[in-house]
């Protein structure tokens, strides 16, 4: 069977880029081939731009109801080839077929949610303090937005940022990781069936690095929306804010699972196991600490390695896998040169801890779910973001250490206590530095109708998703309607009949 060749989509049309040369998307659990892709170089980039300035001003002027209207189609499409695109994804990026299907999902109910927006996009009407006078405010488009995708929620994160973009009136350039240009297109291919107008959005296929920098820096482009590792997005927020251009990052994170004694340590386990190393632990809400309280911690271990241990690795399309590859060799190699860094710095690799090259998985990228013990806070494995199927283990006295720990690091995007007492849940929840907690739940499996993001390294202080999303797509603009016929003063003049302050 010939595999698909993959193109950009500039201006309502699909196209080779002008380098007419590809890339091959390759299948991380057997090392095949599964489409060659068009690799884009920086005027194809001046075409997206272009095109999609010239669609903006119409589509700002496109009525926001029926731009809605446009995203639920897209739903409803996306819904009915739900299972056609999970099975794409495991195949372009190694996933479990049930985690693909949820990754589908998450685009689906975010795609509803933000095309209900079409209706709403509320603003204030306020009184004004002089009499005769009109003071509202109301959401304005930021114009062309550059929305630069991660590999590891392939369908998701990229409604995650189109959408709300443009249900606000903002015109596309998408950028998907090169990992998964398939998901890209499927998602485009939706949009252009649920009649989105051409220019509106478009598509660029190809490798970060100069690609990137190019559409960051791009005086066409107003806005990049960003998720990714914190080094490139230090590294984009630098160049963007030179350019006083507005930008929403995504980062790392370095989440942790804390146990205290009084947990219920069966359902901690459940918890450890699907966040540390659901999706190959390639999620940034993946669970990368477990923070042990001293009473369970022995238990905990001896049985969390028991798990790790019996996690059957494999292609994820089969139904017996419960742990797929990760995404490619560059990461796998990345992800295992965690565990000599974690030996020599005195760790213990007590589960796991080798690239599986047994049978058919030696064609693929697969790291075993491995737990290291003996950690201290500040070694490397506790503080440094691997996104691969690897957890540290730090042993505390209490719940004051415990969360002296979760907050020692530079990241702040998920954590979660096991426990049954509520005054510790409460203080846990007031005191964490994340952007998401969750009490008797694991890190991971956040929901769309409440931000998503997370504090200090992990981001900017932006939130996707939830009521936040439509903040970073859209200015305020607050008007003032003077219908008295004569000069008011603000703050100055006084109103007849009305006593003010001295
Ligand atoms: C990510 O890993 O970048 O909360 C996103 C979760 C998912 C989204 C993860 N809903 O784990």
């Amino acid at each position: 069977m010939a595999t698909e060749h993959l193109q950009n989509y500039i201006d309502g049309r699909w196209v080779d880029a002008s380098t007419g040369d590809s890339f091959a998307d390759i299948d991380p659990a057997t090392g095949e081939t599964i489409a060659s892709v068009t690799k884009s170089a920086t005027a194809d980039v001046d075409r997206a731009v272009d095109a999609a300035r010239r669609a903006s001003d119409q589509w700002r002027l496109y009525p926001a109801p029926k731009r809605g209207e446009i995203l639920y189609r897209a739903g409803e499409l996306m819904l009915r080839r739900k299972e056609e695109l999970a099975r794409e994804m495991t195949k372009e990026m190694g996933k479990v077929l049930p985690e693909a299907r949820g990754d589908v999902q998450e685009g689906i109910d975010m795609t509803y949610y933000i095309a209900g927006e079409g209706r709403r996009q509320f603003g204030d009407v306020v009184p004004a303090e002089l009499p005769n006078k009109w003071a509202m405010s109301m959401r304005h488009p930021v114009g062309v937005v550059a929305a630069i995708t991660p590999w590891n929620f392939p369908l998701a994160i990229p409604t995650w940022k189109i959408m709300p973009a443009l249900v606000l009136g903002n015109a596309v350039v998408f950028k998907p990781a090169s990992y998964t240009p398939l998901l890209a297109v499927r998602l485009v291919q939706v949009l252009e069936e649920a009649g989105l107008p051409k220019g509106v959005l478009n598509l660029v296929l190809g490798s970060g690095g100069e690609l990137g920098d190019h559409l960051v820096t791009h005086p066409g482009v107003d806005l990049i929306s960003f998720t990714g590792s914190s080094d490139t997005g230090s590294h984009i927020s630098e160049l963007a804010g030179r350019l006083l251009k507005r930008i929403s990052c995504e980062l790392g994170g370095k989440n942790a699972i804390v146990v205290l004694d009084d947990a219920d340590v069966d359902l901690s386990l459940d918890g450890i196991v699907w966040s540390a190393f659901g999706t190959s632990g390639q999620r940034c809400t993946a669970a990368s600490r477990v923070i042990a309280q001293r009473g369970v911690a022995h238990d905990l271990v001896e049985k969390l390695v028991g798990r790790a241990k019996k996690l059957k690795l494999g292609n994820g399309l089969e139904a017996s896998t419960d742990v797929g590859p990760v995404v490619s060799a560059q990461q796998l190699e990345r992800v295992h040169s965690f565990i000599p860094v974690a030996e020599k710095e005195g760790a213990t690799v007590a589960a796991g801890g080798r690239v599986s090259t047994e049978g058919p998985l030696a064609k693929g990228f697969f790291h075993e779910p491995t737990v290291i013990v003996d950690v201290k806070p500040n070694m490397r494995v506790a503080q440094e973001e691997i996104f691969g199927p690897v957890t540290a283990v730090i042993e505390v006295t209490g719940i004051d250490e415990a969360i002296k720990v979760l907050n020692s690091t530079k990241y702040g995007l998920s954590c979660s206590v096991y426990t049954r007492n509520v005054n510790h849940a409460f203080r846990f929840m007031r005191d964490a530095e994340t952007g998401l907690v969750y009490v008797n739940a694991g890190t991971i499996g956040a929901e769309i109708q409440l931000p998503f993001g997370g504090m200090k390294a992990t981001g900017n202080g932006h939130r996707e998703a939830g009521r936040a999303a439509l903040d970073v797509y859209s200015e305020w603009k607050s008007i003032y309607v003077d219908y008295s016929g004569k000069l008011q003063r603000a703050q100055m003049d006084t109103v007849e009949g009305v006593k003010t302050a001295p």
